[in-house]
């Protein structure tokens, strides 16, 4: 468990004072949440489920250097004057960084710098990598009447620049917060880096692109990791859910990696996902064999692209052989 709130004494004390210059709060950031009239504060556990199996996803799944699995999970708690991602913007450096290496320095100092400036972030949370492509792991995190909105990322590790997270989820309703909001998750592409597969070298998309959800036909390019032209939507790639904790409850976190307990949970619904069998192109026809006076035979081969998988469809003959006239026939 790694989860800690950013110190924003200074902040508030530095609101306190520009509101007393102006003798008024008109000034205070408006916006969806300024309408949350539930008690100042309250906390939440987050449980991050990486559902990334081969079964699901047999397409490239990474089986080593590195095999398929999750960065550690970044977020933060804010008002609707700051976000930390959003689709078809265009990803901050921050973010960028986080996506394509995982790295969350930049990312953290971009919501700290938020947090000073504007006060729009209440804190950041943070919860463990995964090692696997399914797996869990879990933070707590509060949030503020002020600061009701929820964002995090993880990265999909390997890929170019892909991720999954959650923007700017509003977990006050009215006059109280939300007891239980669960998500499935679907990946997103920060728009950074051209790769097209989960092992692609780094190639910089110049210029940048917007964050795009990836889709089991969008990019519509057959390379692509993630394309499965038989699925009308791809499964989900890992869950989240956000239960509010009873204050006696507070100070008994949720175990990360406890898949025994959760197990059931995490299988319930592994759908299969299947992958029919992809070929080459046809080399070019061997020498004709054979003795002269009489008709030879040649033959040409290809290679397996994709293996199937799941019941998809089983690949094609790899060998053709055909009658020729000997080619060292005079
Ligand atoms: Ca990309």
């Amino acid at each position: 468990m790694a989860s800690f709130v950013v110190p924003h004494r200074f902040c508030s004390l530095l609101w306190s004072v520009i509101i007393t210059i102006l003798g008024s709060a008109s000034c205070l950031p408006l916006g969806d949440d300024s309408i949350c009239r539930a008690a100042e504060f309250a906390k939440y556990s987050l449980v991050f489920t990486g559902k990334w199996s081969e079964t699901t996803f047999p397409k490239q799944y990474p089986l080593y250097r590195p095999p398929a699995q999750w960065s550690s999970l970044l977020g933060a708690t804010h008002s609707s004057d700051y976000y930390m991602w959003r689709k078809d913007e265009y990803a901050s450096n921050g973010v960028r960084e986080f996506s394509e290496k995982g790295e969350a320095w930049l990312l953290m100092k971009e919501i700290e710098a938020a947090g000073e400036k504007i006060q729009s972030v209440h804190g950041i949370f943070s919860a463990s990598a995964i090692p696997s492509g399914v797996g869990q792991s879990s933070t707590e995190l509060e949030v503020h009447s002020r600061h009701s909105l929820v964002s995090f990322m993880v990265r999909i590790v390997p890929s170019p620049d892909w991720f999954v997270g959650v923007s700017s989820l509003n977990l006050c309703e009215g006059d109280h917060w939300k007891e239980q909001v669960s998500f499935d998750l679907y990946p997103y592409d920060a728009g950074t880096d051209s790769g097209f597969t989960f092992s692609s070298p780094n190639f910089a998309t110049i210029p940048q692109g917007t964050i795009t959800e990836i889709t089991a036909s969008s990019p519509s390019h057959p390379a692509n990791s993630f394309f499965y032209p038989r699925l009308k939507k791809l499964p989900p790639i890992a869950t989240v859910t956000i239960v509010k904790l009873k204050s006696k409850h507070m100070y008994n976190p949720i175990s990360e990696y406890d898949l025994t307990s959760t197990g059931n949970k995490i299988n319930d619904s592994v759908s299969e996902t299947p992958l029919d069998c992809e070929v080459s192109l046809w080399s070019s026809w061997g020498l004709c064999k054979g003795s002269c006076g009489n008709l030879g035979s040649k033959s040409r081969t290809r290679y397996i692209r994709l293996k199937p998988a799941n019941s998809g469809a089983p690949c094609p003959s790899l060998e053709e052989e055909a009658e020729c006239k000997p080619d060292n026939c005079v």
